[in-house]
């Protein structure tokens, strides 16, 4: 697969090629934990996937294997540059903009992949978990430490977790902390599907392909409708927005633009009061 560099980033790696973009995040040596400038190169590169009308489907994944032979898709907020409100910049500034991060691919309409090889951990665990599919690697490793290492996400980590997995399951996974394999995570509804590490990228590209043969307008539309279910309003507004575009898309609703430009009274007639 010919992947195509997009643009140079300090703590990421982006790639596009025939439809697919690829996120990697870019910190072995730390377990691919984030920190503020991590974050907002990730926020940057799935805003780049979104502008662009060519792509359908995002990867996003951890570099790896580390010089120690072990992987990770990413170990949550880097506990290193964690100060008294949050994760500490370059500038100075304590920041926990992870959660626009998860928003942004929660509400992106476009379907994100996680391609899960290794520890996927604390905010790393919840960044896999807001992905529409994740596929995981055989030697991938999923939890939560937020009770552990004094924090939590009562968010997304909290709320959609118990909708994946059950409230039960859910809290054992916050309360206790503990690591599940990746027939554990298969078995309890947290991943899609378990591969061998070294097919993990092949079997993402393949559910992409498949993605990509479908109608991107049917796929935003029911992404949008299974977060609607979950999210109160700002679910609904994402919902119906799509209404609104495709409204937009017929010849209806051009009429009602089209006579205000050109100073006359709109003529709906033609158009039917379906039952
Ligand atoms: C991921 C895990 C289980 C891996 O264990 P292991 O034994 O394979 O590796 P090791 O030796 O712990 O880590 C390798 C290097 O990566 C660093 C380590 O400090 C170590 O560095 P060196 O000693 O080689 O210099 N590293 C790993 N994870 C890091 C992290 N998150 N921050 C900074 N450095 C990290 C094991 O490493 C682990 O448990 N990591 C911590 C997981 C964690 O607690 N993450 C934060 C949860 S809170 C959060 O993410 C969050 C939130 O709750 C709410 C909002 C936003 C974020």
């Amino acid at each position: 697969f010919n992947w195509e560099k997009v643009k140079e980033y300090q703590d990421i790696l982006y790639f596009k090629h025939q439809g697919i973009a690829k996120i990697v995040i870019n910190r072995p040596h730390k377990r691919n934990a984030f920190r503020p400038q991590t974050v907002f190169e990730l926020y940057d590169a799935f805003c780049d996937a979104r502008e662009d009308q060519k792509i359908g489907v995002i990867l996003l994944t951890g570099a790896g294997p580390h010089t120690d032979g072990k992987y990770a898709f990413c170990s949550g907020g880097d506990q290193s540059v964690r100060g008294k409100a949050g994760y500490v910049g370059n500038d100075g500034v304590p920041r926990l903009n992870v959660l626009d991060l998860q928003r942004l691919i929660r509400t992106i309409p476009k379907v994100v992949i996680a391609l899960v090889a290794g520890y996927a951990i604390g905010g790393g665990h919840v960044l896999h978990l807001i992905c529409d599919l994740s596929i995981a690697a055989d030697n991938a490793i999923f939890g939560q430490t937020g009770p552990k290492v004094g924090s939590f996400d009562g968010g997304f980590g909290a709320s959609y977790l118990a909708r994946v997995v059950g409230q039960k399951k859910a809290r054992e996974i916050w309360f206790l902390c503990r690591q599940y394999n990746a027939q554990e995570a298969l078995d309890m509804g947290l991943v899609n599907k378990v591969v061998p590490v070294e097919e993990l990228e092949a079997e993402g590209i393949d559910w992409a392909k498949e993605i990509l043969a479908k109608s991107p307008i049917a796929i935003r539309c029911l992404k949008s409708a299974f977060n609607a279910d979950c999210d109160g309003q700002a679910g609904l507004q994402e919902l119906a927005g799509n209404a609104t575009l495709l409204y937009y898309l017929t010849e209806e609703g051009a009429e009602g633009k089209q006579a205000f430009l050109e100073k006359r009274p709109p003529n709906f007639n033609e158009y039917p009061w379906l039952p």
